[in-house]
């Protein structure tokens, strides 16, 4: 599991781990007192099985403790869901709208739209050339987002369920037809971070990978100016790219 680069990644983080040594120490206990019990009273040793049967003490035991537990693991986990759920404040929205087999992403407040496709070789994906270093995770159009900035990101899908998913932000979330799905992510260091399209969404499935690249706030408002400019219309039945099909048969 990654840390991830977002405050909502870390609390993830610490929750996976702490979940995890409690499981480790429950582990711990239970076989250490389960073998030590084996080996202590063995039949060899003349044992005489204990009754235990309608002990009160063992009754309230075994209901509280592991009530106990549960609360505990509850506390941080509900704690984790609700700041995951908190995209109040936030400083932008990005609409994310996803197709077969691209993302589009839609930033709200600036009126900047374009797909996000696909953009590893034909070759490549036909075992025809060398696969490179971001085979199958590299787009035309990457998702810029501000560092520091809290980016309110609004899933959605025009065909099918998609799941749109970048490990490191910390979550993922479904991208479904008719809905409006929200979460926030605010990431705190510069860098490309990709990700993929977590649904099976269908053939070609693997083909949606997502790369958002964060960059400092000056940055991505010197982009988002000259995207303003550049921005012509586009709808999804303008795009021509043609389906890829493995083994190297076209459609
Ligand atoms: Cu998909």
């Amino acid at each position: 599991m990654p840390r991830g680069v977002t405050t909502i990644s870390h609390d993830v983080y610490d929750l996976h781990m702490l979940i995890f040594w409690v499981c480790v120490a429950i582990g711990i206990v239970v076989f250490g007192v389960m073998f030590w019990s084996i080996y202590h009273h063995r039949k060899s040793r003349g044992a005489v099985p204990a009754q235990f049967h309608e002990s009160t003490l063992v009754e309230v035991l075994w209901t509280i403790v592991p009530m106990l537990i549960l609360i505990g693991m509850a506390v941080p986990a509900t704690g984790t869901l609700v700041r995951m759920y908190d995209a109040r404040d936030a400083e932008l929205t990005v609409k994310v709208t996803g197709y077969q087999w691209r993302w589009q992403y839609d930033y709200l407040d600036d009126g900047v739209k374009f797909f996000s496709t696909l953009s590893t070789p034909q070759a490549q994906i036909r075992n025809l050339a060398a696969k490179g270093e971001h085979y199958l995770l590299e787009v035309d159009n990457p998702l810029v987002l501000p560092v520091g900035k809290k980016v309110r990101i609004l899933t959605t899908a025009a065909d099918v369920i998609h799941s749109w998913w970048v490990p490191e932000l910390g979550w993922k979330k479904d991208a479904i037809p008719g809905f409006i799905n929200e979460v926030w992510t605010q990431i705190e260091k510069p860098g490309i971070y990709r990700g993929q399209c977590a649904e099976l969404c269908g053939r070609d499935h693997g083909f949606m990978p997502i790369v958002v690249k964060a960059v400092p706030e000056a940055e991505f408002q010197q982009w988002l100016e000259q995207m303003k400019k550049d921005a012509t219309p586009q709808t999804a039945q303008n795009d021509s790219r043609s389906p890829i099909v493995p083994g190297g048969q076209t459609l």
